[in-house]
């Protein structure tokens, strides 16, 4: 099985560069919106493409992948909320197991239905311990899980969850308080995590600033994910990523 997304994601932590990912929702978007966010995300030197949701109800997946790749030479990486979700023509697909939750369906169920498809799918796969966080409302990944986000609040459990993850084999540890998620992932968390693990950590959920990307990569996350933000304001593309690269060189001038 190839390596090739992982070890640009481990080479990039290695060299202390922080990353960007736009996230894709199959359900929000049609041949002329690819074609703007993948011009947009070139323009914006984006790192990485992710393509997924927690509850997605069309079935164009294939489609827009595709088309993604047509388009770019970008990364394309699945985050699926199902395994339906899988499309061969991806780069790669964070292999989630919900390990703020539990619900045994998320942790090994589906995976245990799903693996000779996902096999079969000669995709590279990512094992990733995702962590739901509590973004102050209920988020659709929080409804759909069915488990209990981790508390905002309680950062030791964060930092022993991660743990777990990282020494069960985990690859990257995704911190997320949910698509459009009132309050993002604090930095005190996303801090506390990065001094323990010290696999790639990726954070999403709520973040609506270039700020924020930035103060979440001071903090320790070393892959920045914004979908909803860059729904609703495609210039803030390139802000976004620019404050994320910035955060390399230790101070943000503006
Ligand atoms: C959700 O981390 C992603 O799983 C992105 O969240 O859509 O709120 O940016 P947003």
């Amino acid at each position: 099985m190839s390596r090739k997304i992982y070890s640009s994601i481990s080479a990039r932590k290695q060299q202390g560069k922080k990353s960007f990912a736009v996230l894709i929702d199959p359900d929000k978007v049609d041949e002329q919106s690819i074609e703007e966010i993948t011009s947009m995300a070139v323009e914006a030197e984006v790192d990485y493409l992710l393509v997924g949701g927690s509850l997605v109800i069309t079935n164009h997946l294939d489609e827009v992948v595709q088309q993604i790749k047509k388009e770019c030479d970008l990364p394309v990486i699945l985050f699926p909320g199902s395994p339906s979700q899988i499309s061969r023509y991806a780069d790669a697909l964070l292999y989630l197991s919900l390990i703020s939750g539990r619900n045994p369906e998320l942790l090994i169920g589906q995976h245990v239905i799903s693996a000779p498809f996902v096999k079969q799918s000669g995709l590279e796969i990512i094992s990733t311990g995702y962590m739901v966080i509590d973004g102050g409302a209920p988020t659709t990944v929080s409804y759909i899980s069915n488990a209990n986000p981790l508390p905002a609040d309680k950062n030791e459990i964060a930092v022993c969850t991660a743990l777990a993850g990282e020494m069960l084999g985990m690859s990257l540890i995704y911190m997320d308080s949910g698509s459009g998620a009132k309050r993002a992932v604090s930095e005190t968390m996303i801090a506390a995590v990065a001094q323990q693990v010290s696999v790639p950590i990726v954070v999403g959920g709520g973040i609506t600033t270039p700020e924020k990307a930035w103060l979440n990569c001071k903090a320790g996350a070393d892959i920045i994910v914004v979908g909803n933000a860059i729904e609703k304001d495609l210039s803030l593309m390139k802000e976004m990523s620019a404050a994320v690269h910035q955060s390399l060189v230790g101070s943000r001038e503006s």
